[in-house]
């Protein structure tokens, strides 16, 4: 193993084609000789099961991904809150594998906590109940029974119920909580990477028994670019993708 890129909230979706655009020559250009590609949870705007599997848009997206399996990096998919309904046809379509919504991997002699991020946001009290319900049966079922322009349409207006609450909240609300990470710290891993907030940057939280309980937050992608990470044996780095860049590391609570 010598060098893993992980990547979140790329949000593809077939109304974004320049994000697509770009993250296929995100794949080619910094991806392709990689061991492995995580990429961290909402690569899709929305994805409502494997009957979303075929839409025209997003087939270069899951040829590419094959491609860079069957040259020999190992595809991780991890669920996002607006793409957990991935699976084994996902994974069987891009020769990879679909993990939960977090996974430590041992990585170059430390454990490393990789997580989508959502489950950091713990003031987010509304949004922690209601996940509880998204993750249900009942979705599943959903998917399963209804037509795909059905489901396709309910998908949007779960979208859209959630974006207007989003513009309700305050930013504490939505932001990742610094006990929420020392807590994993508590747990006995070394490092730790996520994305959902959308502000990339190296954050600490403060300490655990002396260590820094530090966090390497990847960005969001538009047609410009994004930031995504690279670990190696020089350890974890946030890398900016055309015009994106990390912000300054920052020490909160
Ligand atoms: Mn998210």
């Amino acid at each position: 193993m010598k060098r893993v890129v992980l990547a979140s909230d790329v949000h593809l979706s077939p109304a974004r084609p320049g994000t697509t655009a770009t993250f296929l020559r995100f794949l080619r250009e910094r991806v392709a000789g990689a061991d492995r590609l995580c990429l961290l949870g909402d690569l899709f705007d929305f994805w409502v099961g494997r009957r979303q599997l075929g839409v025209p848009e997003l087939e270069p997206v899951w040829d590419a991904l094959a491609e860079l399996s069957a040259a020999g990096t190992e595809v991780v998919l991890f669920h996002g809150n607006r793409d957990f309904l991935l699976g084994g046809p996902e994974a069987a379509r891009c020769g990879g594998r679909v993990t939960g919504e977090e996974e430590v991997q041992e990585l170059f002699g430390r454990r490393v906590l990789l997580l989508h991020g959502d489950s950091l946001c713990t003031l987010d009290v509304d949004y922690q109940k209601s996940k509880r319900l998204l993750r249900s049966w009942i979705p599943r079922f959903l998917s399963w029974a209804l037509p795909r322009p059905a489901a396709f349409a309910l998908a949007r207006r779960v979208r859209r119920t959630s974006s207007d609450s989003v513009a309700r909240k305050s930013p504490e609300e939505m932001d990742l909580v610094g006990s929420a990470v020392r807590d994993r710290y508590a747990e006995g891993i070394d490092a730790m990477v996520c994305g959902h907030v959308h502000a990339p940057g190296e954050r600490t939280y403060g300490t655990l028994e002396g260590r820094p309980a530090r966090v390497h937050v990847l960005g969001d992608w538009s047609e410009e670019g994004g930031v995504y990470g690279e670990i190696d044996g020089d350890g974890i780095r946030l890398v900016g993708f055309g015009s994106a860049v990390p912000r300054a590391p920052a020490r909160l609570d």
